[in-house]
């Protein structure tokens, strides 16, 4: 694997999801893997699990971690080719990356969707920018359409808590004050494609996703209706997707609450807004997993790190062996 980009660079999601848990048993197996190798963190964006358990992965595995909060640090990058830069950008994508792989081995990268312009969100500027610059290996760590740490996390933590051969899983939309990305849905919804559950989607009408990937995925506009049954209820707003990035609905009939959780378990990927996306009762209850969602990151960010590692361990390898 040369990166970790979305869930499509995962050859084999149970095959991960193991591995992921025999880490979680055992963190510092690996810890001289990384040994003499540096990651650097770039956050466009606020963080909090992300910046730390991907941190503590890396660490895990003995490397050592170089973290910059790039967006409001660094210099304002200019991704256009050929653009005359006598606007706010100060530094091209292109040098920029180039020297930002000069200081490490892998380079992981946080940014998030503009929400404004959807056709340059959806080109991932940042990301390919880095992908096509850098020439080392490229993280995700939330870009403007996928977190895939994310999703790998909570595959760890389905997998975990699943006792059945077919649970009920539901993705609920729920209504947020502010215009969120889709980034988070998407790939939870890519991650479910790979699974063996009965999956369901439910939202207000007008609130669908990318139908790239909702592509043969069951959408029920009953939230009630969609609730029925289920194993696992995880919870995420989205701001809109065809009026690209508004905030047309707060209806607080959205909301989670105990009663509609009935005895699922709840899930979510926080950081999560109180009584507006889920009330107290169902966060304060046994039957949330947020916790463990969030200390899976760690495991999920440490399966990625591990398989980067070893990639450049064998490019080296076959470099010395052309070498003689
Ligand atoms: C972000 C989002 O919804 O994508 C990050 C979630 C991991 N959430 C907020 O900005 C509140
Ligand atoms: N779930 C998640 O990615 O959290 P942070 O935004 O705090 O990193």
């Amino acid at each position: 694997m040369e990166h970790y980009l979305s869930l499509k660079d995962i050859d084999s999601l149970p095959n991960w999801v193991a591995e992921a848990k025999s880490l979680k048993a055992n963190p510092l197996q690996y810890k001289s893997l990384g040994a003499a190798k540096t990651i650097c963190l770039l956050f466009f964006n606020n963080s909090l699990r992300t910046r730390l358990s991907t941190q503590k992965a890396a660490m895990n595995l003995g490397m050592e971690v170089i973290v910059m909060n790039f967006g409001s640090e660094g210099w304002a990058l200019e991704y256009g080719d050929g653009t005359v830069m006598d606007q706010g950008t100060s530094e091209h994508i292109k040098e920029a990356a180039q020297v930002v792989a000069q200081y490490c081995d892998i380079v992981a990268i946080r940014a998030f969707a503009s929400l404004t312009d959807r056709e340059k969100d959806e080109a991932e500027v940042v990301l390919n920018g880095f992908k096509k610059y850098a020439g080392i290996p490229v993280v995700n760590m939330e870009s403007s359409v996928g977190h895939p740490l994310q999703s790998l996390a909570d595959a760890i933590t389905l997998s975990e808590q699943n006792t059945k051969a077919k649970p009920k899983v539901v993705l609920s939309w729920a209504p947020h004050p502010k215009a969120l990305p889709h980034a988070v849905a998407n790939s939870f919804v890519e991650m479910m494609h790979l699974q063996d559950a009965d999956f369901v989607i439910t939202h207000p009408e007008g609130y669908e996703l990318s139908p790239e990937v909702t592509k043969g995925a069951k959408i029920e506009y009953d939230q009630e209706k969609a609730l029925e049954g289920a194993d696992f209820v995880y919870v995420k707003n989205w701001s809109n997707y065809k009026d690209y990035g508004k905030v047309l609905n707060q209806d607080p009939k959205w909301t989670m609450n105990a009663k509609k959780l009935g005895n699922a378990k709840f899930m979510h990927c926080l950081p999560v807004r109180r009584n507006i996306v889920v009330a107290d009762e169902v966060l304060d209850s046994s039957q949330s997993l947020v916790i463990e969602q969030a200390n899976n990151r760690t495991y999920a960010a440490q399966i990625v790190l591990k398989k980067l590692l070893e990639g450049l361990q064998s490019t080296a390898t076959n470099d010395l062996n052309t070498e003689k």
